[in-house]
């Protein structure tokens, strides 16, 4: 496991928050998700045998948010 942080533009509440929070931590290899509205950021805990940053950031983009 290791924690990658990654920023995120356009999250705008805190329902945008929980979908984010929520889609991560279905992805295998995801442990805790912890979403920041007020950073503008998540940090993810995760195996990144299993579940890459790229995957991590697709998902988010997939969700309709912008990686930054
Ligand atoms: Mo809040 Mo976010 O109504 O996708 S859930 S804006």
């Amino acid at each position: 496991m290791r924690t990658t942080v990654i920023n995120i533009k356009g999250m705008t509440c805190m329902g945008c928050v929980k979908s984010i929070k929520n889609i991560l931590e279905m992805i295998p290899g995801v442990g805790d998700a912890n979403v920041s509205l007020e950073d503008a950021q998540v940090k993810v805990q995760h195996d990144d045998a299993i579940s890459s940053i790229a995957l991590l950031v697709q998902t988010i983009m997939d969700a309709g948010f912008e990686v930054v």
